[in-house]
């Protein structure tokens, strides 16, 4: 069961005051109440109520139905002249050590990276894009690192994750939350490749839920080290690492109440402190060119200065280490899905059937135009959180599991589509695309799973919206203090009743081109924002186990975030009179006019009474199968 970081309280008093009951459950009026001095702050809080800190982040601001244009409008562009040349500089050559010197299939079958293609990747600086060039790496900010591994994913995703879990993951812990000591040490080997790093969360009990990992370290005596012990499941280059991050739970002593509680913390860990092992190489679907174990730390002995973030700071390390790679994925896989188009293009344009290309049937324009705009928005995905990121916002979790999910489904989509397209040849080992199925599939699996993110999207932002409803809430006590807090929700919920407008408008950032496409987006979020309120009020703490609506909720933020996405990237080639200007259009105002269908009906299947009666039925089907241990009803032939 997913512990959720919400708590929407649902006390006799407060319910007799106002209808929104949102609590965070690490700040509950029953804690603050034993405070000393508490009485001060609760009537402060009483008159006037504490502004809600607001987020820089579009996605979460959805959430109320609000839109800050500022991140995704223009479309970021971050890289300045010294950077674009740099990277420019690496681009070709590195397409071409791809093209030359990577057999893909032969490291599918091989079940390995061939060692020469290490070794190229190592000369390339592959193993150390962001590592900063005073570390022996190329130093290489998010933009420019996500347009490198557009390559590697247009190409061979098996070498993708063994570059991906080395840096996206394995040691990417140490250059957000290492010290310079640990910097120093550790990423000029790593930077080189001349040694590879690997991430050890998951574990055989402990998947989704990530802290509940069993893996414990305990600090010996002297507080000099920590023994290790434990094991690690599906480890991408768990058999190859000689460094891993490594999360376990620790002893942690509240200086306070003195009481001491297990806490995740995180650990650089080498493979030569002894103790530590790894499994046979797992025999997978896809990605069988990267190297997958099980880790086993036995009495391993680590140095307590590699405590990587802080005692009892490792879920939070493991998180941010997680928000900032998933960006990756969806540039990797945007690459993917030029691949597959490549190859239904070539497909369709060379392929004669009934006297003609099959490329100028109505059937297979859809398809191919649909992969097309799927990787139109993943892209734009992509380079809109990567360059959020650089320009140092301090949110952007949302929009990164955001485009994970999005590009893992919209890829899966691509490759099926371009074997469909293919034909039978699509099937064959040889084409290439059968591969890129089987390596794809994990991507809606690994790095959270489309599930558990979706649900990590929905109540995220829900938490954050339910502030602003509590916040309400507390200037109802006072109505004569906080006038203007009330007249603006009254105003709010009166508009939203009409069906009017908010007031709100993206047509200044929008080309007017595309303002048609604006004014959906527009509306979308408003109804999304008054759907999340009126959610709240009905169903208070319980919408955190509501997951069908959960779900439906996260879907339109996703079809949300991808319309900004398009919409400001289609603006800025628009602007700049580029000559795909019409083509972008097209992409962008189909991708805007389905979207906002899809948002429409799943904000309505989220309060429906046919919705609800659905929901209930699908949750009564699924039981009495899984009572069952199988499908139940009966066969047609009757036996
Ligand atoms: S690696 C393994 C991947 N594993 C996961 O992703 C685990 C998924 N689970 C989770 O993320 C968490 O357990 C969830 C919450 C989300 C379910 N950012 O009570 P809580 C805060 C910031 O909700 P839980 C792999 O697959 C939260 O607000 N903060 O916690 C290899 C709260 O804060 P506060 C967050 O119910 C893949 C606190 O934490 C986040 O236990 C190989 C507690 O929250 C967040 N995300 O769980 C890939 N979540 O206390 C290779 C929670 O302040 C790379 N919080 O309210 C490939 C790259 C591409 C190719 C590259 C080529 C070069």
């Amino acid at each position: 069961m997913l512990r959720v970081p919400l708590l929407l309280r649902n006390t006799a008093s407060v319910r007799a005051v106002s209808p929104f009951l949102s609590q965070h459950r690490y700040a509950t009026a029953e804690a603050q109440a034993q405070e000393p001095g508490q009485d001060v702050k609760a009537s402060k809080a009483k008159s006037q109520p504490e502004p809600v800190k607001e987020s820089v982040s579009f996605a979460k601001n959805l959430f109320r139905g609000t839109i800050k244009a500022d991140q995704v409008f223009p479309f970021p562009e971050v890289l300045d002249d010294e950077q674009t040349e740099m990277l420019q500089m690496l681009v070709d050559p590195c397409a071409k050590f791809f093209e030359e010197q990577n057999d893909a299939l032969k490291n599918d079958s091989l079940e390995k990276v061939e060692d020469h293609v290490m070794e190229g990747l190592k000369e390339m600086g592959a193993f150390g894009l962001q590592v900063p060039q005073e570390h022996g790496g190329l130093g290489l900010n998010n933009t420019q690192y996500a347009r490198l591994v557009e390559i590697v994913g247009s190409h061979d995703l098996g070498v993708g994750i063994t570059l991906g879990a080395h840096q996206s993951i394995g040691f990417k812990g140490i250059l957000l939350s290492g010290n310079p000591e640990q910097k120093a040490k550790y990423l000029p080997d790593l930077a080189s490749g001349k040694k590879m790093a690997a991430f050890c969360l998951t574990e055989p009990a402990s998947g989704s839920d990530a802290s509940s990992i069993k893996t414990r370290a305990v600090p010996s005596a002297d507080g000099k080290h920590y023994t290790l012990n434990g094991s690690k499941i599906w480890i991408s280059n768990g058999g190859l690492a000689e460094v891993f991050t490594v999360f376990a739970k620790t002893p942690v002593k509240n200086e306070t109440t003195g009481e001491t509680k297990d806490k995740i913390t995180a650990f650089i860990v080498e493979r030569s402190f002894g103790g530590v092992s790894n499994g046979p190489p797992e025999k997978k679907m896809g990605i069988k060119a990267s190297n997958t174990a099980e880790v086993y730390f036995e009495d391993c002995k680590v140095p307590a200065e590699n405590v990587l973030g802080g005692i009892g700071n490792g879920f939070k390390v493991a998180m941010h280490i997680l928000n900032n790679g998933r960006f990756g994925m969806a540039a990797a896989l945007s690459g993917t899905m030029s691949y597959c188009i490549r190859k239904a293009v070539d497909h369709a344009s060379e392929r004669n059937q009934f006297g003609d290309k099959i490329a100028n049937y109505g059937a297979i324009q859809e398809k191919i135009a649909r992969m097309v705009i799927a990787q139109y928005v993943t892209e734009s995905m992509a380079y809109m959180v990567s360059a959020n990121m650089d320009q140092g916002s301090p949110e952007f979790e949302i929009e990164a599991a955001i485009s994970k999910i999005y590009a893992s489904e919209a890829a899966w989509f691509c490759a099926d589509e371009a074997i469909q397209v293919t034909g039978g040849m699509g099937y064959m080992r040889d084409c290439g695309l059968e591969r890129v199925m089987r390596d794809l599939r994990i991507f809606r699996i690994f790095e959270g799973t489309n599930d558990i993110l979706r649900i990590f999207i929905a109540l995220t932002g829900i938490q954050y919206a339910g502030k602003y409803l509590q916040e309400v809430q507390k200037a109802m006590k006072n109505p004569v203090g906080n006038m203007s807090v009330l007249m603006d929700m009254t105003s709010k919920r009166a508009k939203r009743a009409l069906g009017a407008s908010l007031g709100q408008s993206l047509t200044k950032d929008v080309h007017k081109d595309l303002h048609t496409s604006a004014d959906q987006t527009v509306k979308a979020i408003e109804n999304f924002g008054g759907t999340i309120e009126d959610l709240l009020i009905k169903h208070k703490k319980n919408i955190q186990h509501e997951q069908f609506i959960l779900k439906r909720l996260a879907d339109s933020a996703i079809d949300i975030f991808g319309m900004v996405s398009v919409l400001s990237r289609a603006s800025r080639t628009l602007n700049q009179g580029q000559p795909t200007a019409e083509h972008e259009t097209n992409i962008c105002q189909v991708f805007c006019d389905e979207a906002s269908e899809r948002i429409a009906a799943n904000l309505k299947a989220t309060k429906s009474s046919d919705s609800t009666k659905i929901f209930k039925q699908l949750s009564g089907i699924s039981k009495d199968v899984v009572t069952n241990g199988g499908s139940l009803q009966r066969h047609p032939l009757g036996f």
